[in-house]
């Protein structure tokens, strides 16, 4: 794609560069987002701003910009670059300023960056379910803040990567927290299980619409903290992201998941995410056919 947001303003995606000194290149110091867009239009787009401005305020950086002005900005750039079905990814960093921890003392600007990408919905595996693996959470207890340190969380990936799963469910001892890059729930005689959005995880927009479709629809819900014996004994297990929207999960550790395909729960609330994104964002042409 060839614009991309710095500082305000639309400029070529290949100029948009960050200096050395810039906080969240040697410190991951700042907040992102990753905002879903179908047929040109954002989905929940006020809800990741809304947890943009929480996150950024959370480490103490004011936005310079209003949610109407980034709104306005992502909707020109998602125009610019002629985006159908994609991704927007935004940054917000401390700014530029000599290395120190300690937070500049001095007024800095803040550096915000968004740019897009093309990315189409994973049909195949929403279709088939995906593998995973388990593995300790090693983060730190502010996951709730989504933080440009993804540490923990790129480790936790690679080691799904090289088993060739889709992902890592990460666990604290016994309790199931999250994946590297998703919400994790658990369903066991027709309850939807997922852990509570408090500071061990981060608090899904995807999973809040799951929730919100669940409440809608008769669906029970317990968010609560669930083990590794629950995950085990589960009668089916998903995931949830922006882009991987509600994905079957139907192996954890070489173990298949119940029957080793998805269940009839998963595949009403993949129907009803679907729903939701069809009244924002219009018609789905790749639905989930079974
Ligand atoms: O493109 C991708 O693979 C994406 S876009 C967003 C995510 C992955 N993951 C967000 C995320 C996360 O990083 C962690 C640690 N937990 C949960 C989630 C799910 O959050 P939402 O639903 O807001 O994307």
């Amino acid at each position: 794609m060839r614009f991309a947001i710095l500082n305000g303003e639309i400029i070529e995606r290949s100029e948009a560069k960050v200096d050395v000194e810039d906080r969240g290149y040697q410190f991951g110091d700042g907040v992102y987002e990753v905002i879903r867009v179908y047929n040109g239009k954002m989905f929940t787009a006020t809800e990741h701003l809304n947890r943009f401005v929480k996150s950024s305020e959370s480490i103490g950086i004011t936005l310079p910009y209003t949610q109407e002005q980034l709104t306005k900005l992502l909707e020109e750039l998602i125009v610019k670059n002629n985006l159908q079905v994609g991704t927007i990814y935004m940054q917000i960093t401390r700014g530029i300023s000599p290395r120190n921890h300690a937070f500049p003392t001095e007024k800095v600007m803040p550096s915000l960056v968004a740019y897009t990408k093309e990315v189409a919905r994973p049909v195949e595996n929403l279709k088939t379910g995906v593998k995973t693996i388990l593995t300790e959470d090693i983060r730190w207890l502010r996951c709730d803040i989504k933080s440009l340190n993804l540490l923990g969380n790129l480790l936790a990936k690679q080691k799904a990567a090289v088993e060739g799963c889709f992902e890592a469910i990460q666990h604290r001892s016994e309790d199931v927290t999250e994946g590297s890059s998703s919400n994790i729930f658990i369903v066991k005689n027709g309850i939807v299980i997922t852990h509570q959005s408090d500071n061990l995880i981060l608090k899904g927009i995807s999973k809040d619409v799951i929730l919100q479709v669940c409440a809608s629809n008769n669906i029970e819900v317990e968010e609560r903290i669930f083990t590794l014996d629950e995950l085990a004994d589960a009668d089916e297990v998903f995931l949830s992201s922006t882009t991987a929207e509600v994905m079957p999960i139907i192996e954890v550790d070489g173990k298949s998941v119940a029957a080793g395909f998805p269940g009839p729960v998963t595949r009403r609330l993949q129907e009803l995410f679907e729903q939701e994104i069809e009244k924002q964002c219009g018609s789905l042409n790749d639905k989930i056919l079974y």
